[in-house]
């Protein structure tokens, strides 16, 4: 493919509801959305930074500096790509900035399986046909807010729940949610709020039979994660600590995770996405994938990663209706009465973004053509 042009948007939405984890409460959503144009068709990939540097260190700001200053004018140099993979080679030299990379990089994939007449599922060597869903739930002030929440869900089909948790809202939480809701499929997640201090805490909650508990230590932590893990009957699942396969490797190798929450935006694209996934396979590690509250560019990429084959465990891509009162693209995702979503079948990420839609949430947009 030969790169003519890249448009970039930043992009703000409204919540439905309020999200709140560990780390903060996110009302709206500001990201980019990246375009990408060759030979007639366009790429679409979306940047999942928030505008906050609390998940992780990357802002919408840092993000658009990166895109526009180095990212985009390299791959407008480059011009003339043969495979999605070489845009991972070219970004190389430039450390982190995993969001920012992963915005151009998902374009090209899209682009890539367009033109090759294919689903992105099966672009990227996916199985599936449908994949199934879980749901991430927020910390609630009210616990009968939760439950209705929780309730509404299980409605829905969702085939397992994630609550997030953070000291002070967690072992007494999970205590009511089990004997409330019995036997569903439950895990937690802590984004970080704990440290080996509160090793009594975290060996509670091995009584609840959860699924997994996800990153409950420190962001930037694999040493104290396998400490933590040698203790712990529930498996240790890791987010924030993996941004490449290098790091999946030594993080299984030390014993610090036993499950992987693969989010394409913050391991730099599907390219290295896809390698973590096959070095998980090949350790007998399960993978799941991960959301940054996406919109429906960002939602196709993670269904359309999901179809390979060791996503075993249910994702955090839910329905388009959890997050937004209309989503940016056509169809939205909607969730299957099983809790599955159907692997959509048309060339790339196989929705159609919606220019009235994408335009009516634009705040700021630059063109770069070569
Ligand atoms: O830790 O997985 C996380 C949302 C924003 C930042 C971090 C996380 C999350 C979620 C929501 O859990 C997942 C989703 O529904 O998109
Ligand atoms: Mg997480």
């Amino acid at each position: 493919m030969f790169i003519e042009k890249v448009t970039m948007r930043q992009m703000k939405m409204i919540l439905k509801s309020p999200f709140q984890t560990s780390f903060g409460t996110q009302l709206e959503r500001e990201f980019i959305l990246t375009e990408v144009q060759a030979d007639g068709l366009t790429g679409y990939g979306e940047c999942v930074v928030s505008k906050d540097p609390l998940y992780n260190e990357e802002t919408v700001g840092t993000a658009w500096h990166i895109l526009e200053q180095f990212l985009i004018p390299m791959v407008l140099e480059q011009a003339e790509f043969s495979h999605p993979d070489e845009a991972g080679q070219l970004f190389s030299p430039i450390r982190r900035n995993n969001m920012a990379k992963s915005a151009i990089e998902g374009a090209i994939w899209d682009l890539y399986a367009k033109q090759q007449n294919l689903p992105l599922a099966k672009a990227l060597g996916g199985t599936k046909d449908k994949i199934e869903v879980g749901i991430s739930i927020g910390i609630e002030e009210d616990i009968n807010q939760l439950f209705r929440n929780v309730e509404n869900y299980i409605e829905q089909g969702y085939r397992r729940f994630k609550f997030k948790i953070k000291p002070g809202k967690d072992v007494e939480i999970i205590r009511a949610l089990r004997s409330r809701f019995g036997d569903i499929p439950m895990m937690a997640d802590a984004n970080s709020a704990y440290t080996l201090n509160d090793m009594d805490t975290l060996k509670e909650l091995d009584y609840f039979n959860l699924m997994m508990i996800e990153q409950p230590l420190a962001h930037d932590d694999i040493i104290d994660h396998a400490k933590l893990q040698k203790q712990l009957k529930t498996p240790v699942c890791l987010d924030e600590s993996i941004h490449s396969c290098e790091d999946a490797r030594k993080a299984i190798e030390l014993g610090s995770t036993r499950i992987i929450n693969i989010k394409i935006g913050r391991v730099g694209g599907l390219s290295e996405a896809k390698r973590i996934h096959d070095l998980c396979r090949e350790k007998g590690v399960p993978v799941w994938c991960g959301g940054m509250l996406e919109s429906g560019i960002g939602r196709a990429h993670n269904i359309a990663m999901t179809s390979l084959p060791n996503f075993i465990l249910p994702g955090d891509t839910a329905a388009s209706s959890r997050y937004w009162y209309e989503d940016v693209i056509s169809p939205e995702v909607t969730v299957n009465k099983d809790g599955t979503i159907d692997i959509p079948l048309s060339p790339g990420i196989g929705y159609q973004p919606k220019p009235e839609l994408l335009d009516k949430y634009t705040v700021k947009q630059r063109e770069f053509v070569r």
